[in-house]
Formats: C-alpha cells, sequence, structure tokens
C-alpha cells in the first residue's frame, strides 16, 4: 500500500513538472470566427499533449492590446499571439500585400496570394525571432454606410473607420476622414459619431452588431486580408519534439478549418446583416470604377516602395 503510493506521487510531480501553460493574447472577441478556431486550436493542442502543453487564451485585446501583441511575442512577454497581419506593413510592405484593394478578391485569390507570401513573411519574421504558424483570412471586405453609396464621391466627408495603414490611405484617397478603432471599439466608435462608415467582413459587422447604427452593407469584396498566429521560435525550440509536432499538426489543422468557416461566414453572415434589416446591395459600375482607379494608384504607390520580398510576392502571385 505504502509503496503504491509513492508511485502515484512520483507519476504526478513527473506530469506536473512538464507541463506547461501559454497565454495566447487575440484581437477579436470571443464570437469571432477566427476566435472560435483557436480555442479548437488550443483543445487539439491540449489533447495530443494530454496536458503537457495548454494554451489560455486571452481574446479582444484583454492580456496585451492589439497593436502591441506581436512584440510581447517577440520580447517573450507572452510566447503565442495572434494580429492583423497587414498591421505589420510598416516593418515591410510585403506584410500588407492582402489589404491593398481588388489585389486578391476571392478566397482562390487569396489562397494564390497567400502561397505567395507565405515564404516571404516566414523570412521576415525569422529576423524577429518569430515563426508563423497559420494564417486565416477574413470575408472580402464590404462597404457599411447611412443610406445608399453610388459613387466614390458619396463617400467624401464621411468620417471612416480604419484598421490599417491602407485602409487609411484608402479612405482619404476617397475624400473621406480615417480614423484608427479597434474591431471591438466599432459599436462605440459609431454610437459616439466618431465615425460615421466603414470597409470590413460582413462578419465583423454581424459581430458588431452593424444594424445598430448604419443602414446599408455592399459586398463590394475589396480585398481578403488575414489574422496570423506566431509563436516565439526560442519557446517552441525549446519544446519536446512531440510536442511541437502536436503544435504543428494542430496549426495545420486549424489553417484548412479557418478557412472554411471563412468561407461559410462569408455568405452566412452578409444574410444575418439582411435579417437584422440591413439593406444589402450590388455596388453601381460607377462604385466599381472609382474603386478600381483609387486601387490601381495605391498599387502604383505600393511598387514604387516596395522591398525587392514584397515586389517578388506581387510577381509570383500574378504568374
Ligand atoms: N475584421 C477586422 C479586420 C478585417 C475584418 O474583417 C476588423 O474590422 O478590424
Amino acid at each position: 500500500m505504502k509503496h503504491a503510493m509513492i508511485v502515484a506521487t512520483a507519476v504526478v510531480t513527473a506530469a506536473s513538472a512538464q507541463a506547461e501553460t501559454w497565454d495566447m493574447p487575440t484581437p477579436y472577441g470571443d464570437s469571432t470566427f477566427h476566435t472560435q478556431n483557436i480555442l479548437t486550436f488550443a483543445e487539439d493542442i491540449k489533447k495530443a499533449t494530454d496536458g503537457a502543453l495548454e494554451i489560455t487564451v486571452h481574446s479582444a485585446g484583454s492580456l496585451i492590446p492589439h497593436a502591441e501583441i506581436r512584440n510581447a511575442i517577440r520580447s517573450r512577454q507572452v510566447p503565442i499571439g495572434e494580429f492583423f497581419l497587414s498591421r505589420l506593413s510598416n516593418d515591410d510592405l510585403a506584410f500588407g500585400i492582402d489589404s491593398q484593394p481588388l489585389v486578391a478578391t476571392s478566397y482562390d485569390q487569396a489562397r494564390a496570394l497567400w502561397e505567395a507570401q507565405k515564404p516571404v513573411i516566414t523570412d521576415l519574421l525569422a529576423e524577429q525571432g518569430l515563426m508563423p504558424l497559420y494564417s486565416v483570412p477574413w470575408p472580402a471586405q464590404g462597404l457599411y454606410t447611412n443610406g445608399e453609396i453610388a459613387t466614390v464621391e458619396d463617400l467624401n466627408g464621411l468620417r471612416f473607420r480604419a484598421y490599417n495603414a491602407a485602409l487609411e490611405e484608402f479612405a482619404t484617397l476617397a475624400g473621406a476622414a480615417p480614423v484608427q478603432v479597434e474591431a471591438s471599439n466599432i459599436p462605440q466608435a459609431f454610437s459616439t459619431g466618431q465615425v460615421e462608415a466603414m470597409i470590413t467582413s460582413p462578419s465583423t459587422g454581424v459581430n458588431s452588431t452593424a444594424w445598430d447604427f448604419v443602414t446599408h452593407y455592399s459586398p463590394i469584396n475589396a480585398w481578403v486580408p488575414k489574422n496570423i498566429v506566431v509563436v516565439n521560435q526560442r519557446v517552441f525550440d525549446r519544446l519536446d519534439a512531440d510536442i511541437q509536432s502536436a503544435v504543428l499538426e494542430a496549426a495545420t489543422a486549424a489553417e484548412t478549418r479557418g478557412w472554411e468557416m471563412s468561407a461559410a461566414e462569408a455568405t452566412e453572415m452578409t444574410a444575418r446583416l439582411a435579417e437584422n434589416g440591413i439593406t444589402v446591395y450590388e455596388p453601381s459600375a460607377e462604385l466599381l470604377d472609382g474603386l478600381k482607379s483609387i486601387g490601381g494608384y495605391m498599387l502604383t504607390n505600393w511598387k514604387d516602395e516596395a522591398s525587392e520580398p514584397a515586389l517578388k510576392i506581387l510577381t509570383d502571385y500574378q504568374k
């Protein structure tokens, strides 16, 4: 009896000595499909490692604000995290190509763009001691306003919610006034009059109950931007080989699942906007022409300023 108890204690000690818990900051709320996907990713890892690696997800910027997440992973304040990939376009324009208007507007194009982008940003992130685990797109970005927008000129003077540098540039070129607002603060920004229009996915429209503050939505499908999940390389390297494999396998599964969730959301969440009273209308030819000329102008600027690796993404993608 005594002998058996000692054995049991030893087993418990060995298991807890190995167990590790990672805090994972993410920018978006719990109802966001990206967050749901991350929760499954965390469960998969816990199961596959028998609890040796557990990930605690801190959503909606609750642990680390969105703008700080990359640096927090880099400095090993946290081992892992999620952020909006094109927010790193200040480091290198290679990170922002998925948020350039009309470069990739469907899931097929987004996938081809990601295939061209992945090796390049993997190298760039490695220079910062970071390793990408997987990336998942938002549904194509649409236009939310009060009243129908017939031409780009109708955007003139509107206070426009932005989430990155490209959208800020876009809004400015459309004659609107961009204001940076995190996704979790959208309802408040509209209700206080800080902003009165936005471009985002039907998912974010539904998650922020857009029908409370706008009347119209047009699926202009302007670009298909991505979130990325990144781990600190040194922290990853320290893991036992079988745990590393479990993380990589869960990441591959999360990428596949996430792209499927995104495509399903594109349809379902657009329908949800309409069910809640938003008028969903196809963009006019004039509006699309206006978007094209802004997109063309932005891409010319982008090419002028892009690094060699960034330009390589575009050439590989356009092949
Ligand atoms: N939702 C996020 C990023 C793109 C999207 O569809 C947001 O609006 O902040």
